[in-house]
């Protein structure tokens, strides 16, 4: 009997050690388990707090994106006025020996590949300037310090290409024009072209670089033949015409080499378009001929008159439709398009 109670009693304190573990567990797990739900909550909670941000990046995203009208508006400019209000009349010009062409493109940082157009209005007109050129760096130099600020003072749109002549042939003046001409208009749709010596500086920004209902001469007056027009019916050094009185003329004629006459040929064929040359007053129109002699290369042709006397049977086969080169380098400067052509020889 004694043996028999004391089992009971060993059995007993088995089941409240089990009862006590049990009890033990099944705190035991519903802690763990309590925390796994919190943690479940709290995951969830960061995804929706993740959803939340996502859908605000999304909306945000989409007021940038989805919102056409306002970032065009923002683009859009509004029109340039009719009159510059940054003209400032006639300058001063001085040429430095020591300019060099960095100094040109540090003063002028808002032109690239030789282009430019105004930041904060559109450009009522776009003009390319055709340099015909060679062998006359330093005089490219004061007219590219010169020229920049002058048209960005009348707020063009415009590019400056600078047409060089390859090799030592006699210089044509004439076909290089037409070479650029032809070039220029692959690049962007020019409506007025200024054929423009490389030594002619302008000196009063109201001289505009724009293009008229007709041809326009620029240069009424150089500082070396006292500011006075050279002969009746000169139309060399600067001039204006846009694409289709140039396309009309069929440009200059492509036969004239070494210096003279085909200017007066221009002059030649715009008449017998009937087109009117118009030219600015003359206070206005005043050019400085940076100081040069004859260049080698250049000699006076001494066939221009013959020249000129067959423009009236020649223009229509002698021209843009016939200029026959080759571009050996399109080279795009910060302040110039350099096109370098092989236009061959006499
Ligand atoms: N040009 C060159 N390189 C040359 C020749 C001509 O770049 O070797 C270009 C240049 O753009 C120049 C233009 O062609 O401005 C017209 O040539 P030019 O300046 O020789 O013509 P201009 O009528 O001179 O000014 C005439 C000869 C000057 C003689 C002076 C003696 N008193
Ligand atoms: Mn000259």
């Amino acid at each position: 009997m004694g043996l028999c109670t004391a089992l009971k009693k060993v059995s007993r304190r088995v089941k409240i050690v089990v009862l006590v573990g049990l009890l033990l567990w099944v705190l035991a797990w519903k802690a763990t388990f309590s925390g796994e739900t919190d943690k479940t909550v709290h995951v969830n909670s960061a995804s929706t707090q993740t959803l939340v941000r996502e859908e605000k990046l999304r909306e945000q995203l989409n007021t940038w994106t989805a919102a056409p009208s306002f970032s065009n508006i923002s683009a859009e400019k509004v029109d340039c006025p009719e009159e510059s209000p940054l003209l400032v009349g006639a300058s001063k010009l001085s040429f430095e020996s020591s300019l060099n062409l960095k100094d040109v493109e540090n003063e002028n940082k808002g032109v690239t590949k030789g282009e430019y157009e105004p930041s904060d209005c559109k450009a009522m007109h776009s003009v390319a300037i055709l340099i015909p050129h060679r062998n006359r760096e330093k005089h490219l130099l004061y007219l590219l310090q010169n020229l920049h600020p002058f048209l960005q003072r009348q707020q063009l749109h415009y590019a400056i290409y600078v047409i060089h002549q390859a090799g030592d042939a006699t210089f044509n003046r004439a076909k290089l024009l037409n070479a650029g001409y032809l070039e220029a208009i692959k690049d962007f749709s020019w409506e007025c072209f200024i054929f423009h010596d490389v030594d002619l500086v302008p000196e009063n920004d109201h001289n505009l670089y724009i293009c008229d209902q007709q041809p326009k001469h620029l240069v009424v007056g150089r500082n070396v033949t006292g500011y006075k027009l050279r002969y009746k019916g000169y139309f060399g050094g600067v001039t204006a015409m846009t694409k289709d009185q140039f396309f009309q003329v069929n440009g200059f004629s492509n036969s004239y080499w070494g210096w003279g006459g085909e200017d007066d040929d221009l002059r030649v064929r715009v008449e017998l378009q009937k087109l009117k040359i118009l030219r600015p007053p003359a206070d206005v129109a005043r050019y400085t001929m940076v100081f040069h002699k004859r260049d080698s290369g250049n000699q006076v042709n001494r066939n221009r008159m013959k020249l000129l006397g067959q423009t009236t049977k020649m223009w229509r086969t002698d021209g843009l439709n016939s200029c026959k080169y080759e571009t050996l380098s399109i080279a795009r400067y910060p302040l110039y398009v350099n096109i370098t052509v092989d236009i061959g020889r006499q």
